[in-house]
C-alpha cells in the first residue's frame, strides 16, 4: 500500500495508518518518507502502547533508554515523560536544545512521539533542521569547522534519579562520567542515506570543539571513535554554530526563522530523523496532566552519519 502523504517537508502527514495492522505499511517506503520530510505525523494514529512498540519494530531495531527510570512498567522499550507519577516515567524531560542519545556511541536513527494527555493547545516541540543550519554557516567559518570534531556529554542534563537521594554529589557525577563517557563526533556530518551534509552539534549536550591530532583514529571506523586527543577550537566557534542553528539560550524558538514548532494532537505520532534535527519540548502555558510516550530506532545505517 502507498502511504497517504500530505504537505511536504517538516510536519507532512501521514494518514490512515491502522494501529492493528503496522506491518501492513511498507517499512522501506516509510523509512524514505522519513529521510525526505524528516519529520512526519501520523494522523489519527492512536495505537495501544502494544501496538506502538510492533510499528516501532517494523520501522527499526528499537533501542531502550539506558535509565530505568524512564521504561514504562509494562513495555521497558517505551520512554515515558510524564508529570503524572501513576503513568510511571520522567517529567519535564527534553526542554532544552537535543539530538537524542548524541552522547552514546549509538544515536538513533530515528525518535517517535505519542502524545497521550495534553493540556490546553500549545504543547509540542521544536525543531530545526541542522541541514539548513549548515547551509547557512559563512564559508570561512564551515573552513575553518571541516574535519574538526565536538565533544558530547548529557552531565548538564542527567536527572537526578529518586534512588539517587543522600548520596554524595561526588560519587553521582563520577559515575554519570562512568557510564557516559564524552562522545567524538565530526562536527559537521554528511547524512548515510540522502548524502546532505549537516552540522552535528547541540546545546544541551556539546560541551567545546577541537580539531583532532592526526593520529586519531576516524569516527565510524573500527578503529574506534576518537580519544578527544586535539587542539582546542576558540570557544566563539560553538557559540557561533549555536547561534546560527538558532539553539542560544538567548534565542527565542518563537521568532526564529529556522525553528519549526509542531504542536502536539492526542493520538498523533511524530516521527523525525534524529540525525539531522536538533528538537527541544515546547510546554505550553495550560497545567494538568501531560504524558508521551517515546520509542527510538536505529536503522542499521553508520549512526550518526559519515565525515563531511
Ligand atoms: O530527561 C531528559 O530530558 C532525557 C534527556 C537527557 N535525554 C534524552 C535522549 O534521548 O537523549
Ligand atoms: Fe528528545
Amino acid at each position: 500500500m502507498m502511504l497517504d502523504i500530505h504537505g511536504s517537508g517538516l510536519g507532512a502527514e501521514i494518514h490512515g495508518i491502522d494501529p492493528a495492522n503496522p506491518t501492513g505499511i511498507d517499512a522501506e517506503e516509510l523509512r524514505d518518507a522519513i529521510y525526505r520530510h524528516k519529520l512526519v505525523v501520523l494522523k489519527d494514529f492512536n495505537p495501544t502502547p502494544e501496538q506502538f512498540l510492533a510499528f516501532g519494530r517494523h520501522l527499526g531495531e528499537v533501542r531502550k533508554y539506558y535509565e530505568p527510570i524512564y521504561h514504562h512498567p509494562e513495555y521497558p522499550e517505551i520512554f515515558v515523560s510524564s508529570n503524572d507519577q501513576s503513568a510511571g516515567g520522567v517529567p519535564k524531560t527534553g526542554a532544552f536544545w537535543h539530538i537524542d542519545y548524541q552522547f552514546m556511541p549509538e544515536p538513533f536513527a530515528f525518535t517517535m512521539t505519542l502524545p497521550l494527555a495534553v493540556p490546553g493547545t500549545d504543547r509540542g516541540t521544536y525543531f530545526v533542521d541542522l541541514t539548513q543550519a549548515w547551509a547557512q554557516v559563512p564559508e570561512e567559518l564551515k573552513q575553518r569547522v571541516r574535519g574538526t570534531r565536538s565533544v558530547n556529554s548529557p552531565r548538564r542534563y542527567v536527572k537526578i534519579r529518586p534512588s539517587d537521594v543522600y548520596r554524595p554529589i561526588g560519587e553521582v557525577l563520577l559515575e554519570i562520567e562512568e557510564v557516559t563517557p564524552p562522545q567524538y563526533w565530526p562536527t559537521a556530518l554528511k547524512h548515510p542515506v540522502t548524502g546532505e551534509e549537516y552540522l552535528y552539534i547541540c546545546e544541551a549536550f556539546t560541551e567545546s570543539i577541537y580539531r583532532p591530532d592526526p593520529a586519531d583514529a576516524l569516527p565510524n571506523s573500527p578503529e574506534g571513535r576518537g580519544t578527544g586527543k586535539g587542539e582546542p577550537l576558540e570557544p566563539d566557534v560553538l557559540t557561533e554554530l549555536l547561534h546560527i542553528s538558532g539553539q542560544s539560550a538567548d534565542i527565542d524558538p518563537e521568532t526564529h526563522p529556522l525553528v519549526h514548532t509542531q504542536h502536539f494532537g492526542v493520538g498523533d505520532a511524530l516521527l523525525w530523523d534524529n540525525r539531522v534535527l536538533t528538537h527541544r519540548a515546547k510546554h505550553g502555558s495550560t497545567p494538568g496532566t501531560v504524558t508521551t510516550h517515546r520509542l527510538t530506532m536505529v536503522d542499521g545505517h553508520p549512526t550518526p552519519g559519515l565525515p563531511a
